[in-house]
């Protein structure tokens, strides 16, 4: 098992020393604790993520008009949201934050003109992405016992008929004319709605993690590690044996000085695959990710 300590609240597993079946097994105990889980060597170098990294930095470095040219569409999930733009927990303020999302590479609107390169380089990062969630949906069907291929073979992560995307979170600093709102939060409280979520966060800190006793507890960043996270499709194959656990991002002491940048890749199943448990019979009926983000939009209010 891995470091229960390194991580704070959060188990860091290290991928470079576990067989397969060891690895499910690590992975899957991490999992039950939080639902969160750190991994450490895990196929994506820390300059891989930097060098991503760079090219949203010179993004949000843009000015609001050259973003605006991207700004995300009606009904898409696709391009730029300013700040304040979402409350993730509809009953907040605006959430102190920006973003820019990656449904697809072939998808349009990329500011490659502002920033050579960019397009590149997030396709190549998407790519290690999808390599890595592959391996941790390998070892979920392999706790099971199914066909190690079965998770795979519902997630064809770059065909249009899949929503999983690539999502760069930048939560800049909050100069002094920014008001903040009482329990104005960088990223309101919610769940994931696919089956996993790998997130690259730097060194600054702020996310939170709801644990079953109710109390909020900090993912402390660990140096070089990717949080893994499940949603609420792999929480419903699994009959919520894993948990698709509340998270937020809070406004720390030091937001009026640091900026904080993080990428969220949501890995989610095909459209039209139904997605039921696989442990009970008599569990909830099946739902399709493209019913479940009709219902989740039309709750919350946003994509
Ligand atoms: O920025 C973070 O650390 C978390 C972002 C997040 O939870 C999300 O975008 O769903």
């Amino acid at each position: 098992m891995g470091s229960p300590n390194k991580g704070g609240n959060i188990p860091v597993l290290d991928f470079s020393s576990a067989s397969p079946a060891s690895l499910s097994e690590e992975l899957f105990a991490a999992l039950r604790q939080t639902g969160f889980v750190y991994v450490k060597h895990c196929g994506i170098t820390p300059e891989e993520v930097n060098c991503v990294k760079d090219v949203f930095t010179k993004f949000f470095a843009l000015s609001d008009e050259s973003k605006s040219g991207f700004t995300r569409k009606e009904g898409e999930n696709h391009g730029w949201v300013p700040m304040l733009r979402e409350s993730l927990d509809p009953s907040k303020p605006g959430d102190l934050k920006e973003s820019f999302n990656i449904t697809s590479i072939y998808s349009k609107g990329f500011p490659n003109d502002e920033i050579p390169g960019f397009q590149e380089t997030v396709h190549n990062f998407m790519e290690k992405c999808q390599f890595l969630a592959f391996q941790v949906l390998k070892c979920f069907a392999y706790k099971l016992g199914i066909p190690d291929d079965f998770f795979v073979g519902c997630h064809h992560l770059s065909s249009r008929e899949n929503q999983t995307a690539l999502r760069c979170l930048h939560y800049p600093a909050l100069s002094e004319d920014v008001i903040i709102e009482a329990g104005q939060l960088r990223c309101g409280k919610h769940s994931d709605w696919g089956s996993i979520t790998l997130l690259f966060q730097d060194s600054v800190g702020g996310l939170q993690v709801l644990k079953g006793d109710n109390q909020w507890v900090d993912a402390t960043p660990v140096e070089d590690a990717i949080l893994i996270n499940i949603g609420d499709m792999m929480q419903r194959w699994f009959n919520k044996e894993i948990k698709s656990t509340l998270h937020r991002v809070v406004v720390g002491t030091d937001a009026r000085t640091r900026a904080r940048i993080s990428m969220a890749y949501f890995v989610m199943p095909d459209d039209h695959f139904p997605v039921r448990s696989l442990k009970a019979i008599d569990s909830a009926p099946p739902v399709t990710m493209s019913e479940y983000i009709r219902h989740k939009i039309a709750t919350t209010g946003h994509y």
